[in-house]
């Protein structure tokens, strides 16, 4: 029984997840995680699989007992109930097993929590700092100063952007500036908000990645991903009117396509949206037909009185 409805459960998980191809979105009627693009994410999805294990016989085997008193031990069928009150066998047993339980569970979250802190050595570094309502990208280490605004794309600014497809570019999870980095590279990830503004919160589910971005605050976290594509996230902080309109959006694209964006980036945005698009070869989530647009402002300007971090790549 208990196998039986455990394997309908996970074909019907299965079934969502091949719909979902390479879902790096949010899809209708999605009730599944997102398809995991880092190895923290594939631990994550790795560790819900493992407690499903334990909450599905633990739900069947409670919801059998309450079955059996039900049905066994109601009033018509057991007009004199049994007057046991103690049973040190059953006590101990129902003390034991939870216990084994937790710690079982407990293990492998707490290694999983100490793969998110404990941060591998870093290739790149970039600092993300959220405003209402936008981000802004700073990427540190790099020969000439790279930083600008990522905001919400607009429908009435899709067509100049290039930026049409809405199975690419959905609606409300659309950037214009989308941050750019390479496969397979650790990526050291500061979040933090600007001074004067309120808390939101930098969340790439894909990426297992969600952290706040809190006001003179450098909250640190790490991703290295492992499709090219773009991927989508949200602010998971409510953080005022617009927290619903400012998205995040990360580009995945091979090393030599990152550093070619990246030297043209910091004198040319648009014009290094538009070299990479046009370059890429054409993985989901990124047509080669595509224009974008923005604008580049010197980090100085842009984190204006923001804590300096001194890091080098
Ligand atoms: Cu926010």
């Amino acid at each position: 029984m208990t196998k039986r409805v455990y394997a309908l459960m996970t074909s019907i998980i299965c079934l969502l997840y091949a719909s979902a191809g390479l879902a790096d979105q949010p899809r209708p009627w999605e009730t599944d995680l997102q398809a995991a693009a880092t190895p923290i994410m594939h631990q994550i999805r790795w560790f819900e699989h493992y407690t499903l294990w334990f909450i599905v016989p633990v739900t069947l085997f409670v919801l059998a007992l309450l079955v059996i008193v039900v049905v066994r031990f109601r009033a018509s069928a057991n007009p004199v109930a049994s007057r046991v009150s103690h049973n040190s066998a059953i006590e101990i047993g129902w003390t034991l097993a939870p216990i084994v339980i937790l710690f079982a569970i407990a293990l492998p979250s707490f290694n999983l929590l100490n793969n998110q802190l404990e941060m591998p050595k870093a290739d790149l570094t970039l600092k993300a700092t959220a405003t209402q309502w936008q981000w802004n990208y700073e990427y540190e280490g790099a020969a000439q100063p790279v930083a600008f605004d990522s905001y919400l794309l607009k429908d009435a600014d899709r067509a100049a952007a290039g930026k049409e497809d809405r199975s690419a570019y959905p609606r409300l999870l659309a950037v214009d500036n989308e941050m750019v980095v390479p496969i397979d590279k650790t990526v050291r990830l500061l979040v933090t908000a600007a001074p004067t503004d309120v808390i939101h919160a930098f969340a790439m589910p894909a990426f297992g990645i969600k952290i706040d971005a809190v006001p003179g605050r450098l909250n640190e976290t790490w991703f290295k991903a492992e499709r090219e594509g773009l991927y989508y996230g949200q602010c998971s902080e409510l953080c005022g009117k617009d927290h619903a309109f400012m998205p995040i959006a990360i580009r995945v694209v091979p090393e030599d396509k990152y550093r070619t964006w990246l030297a043209q980036a910091a004198t040319d945005l648009p014009g290094a949206y538009k070299t990479l698009i046009a370059s890429s070869s054409g993985p989901p989530g990124s047509p080669g037909h595509s224009d974008a647009r923005g604008k580049v402002a010197l980090a100085a300007t842009m984190t204006e009185s923001m804590p300096t971090t001194g890091l080098a790549e």
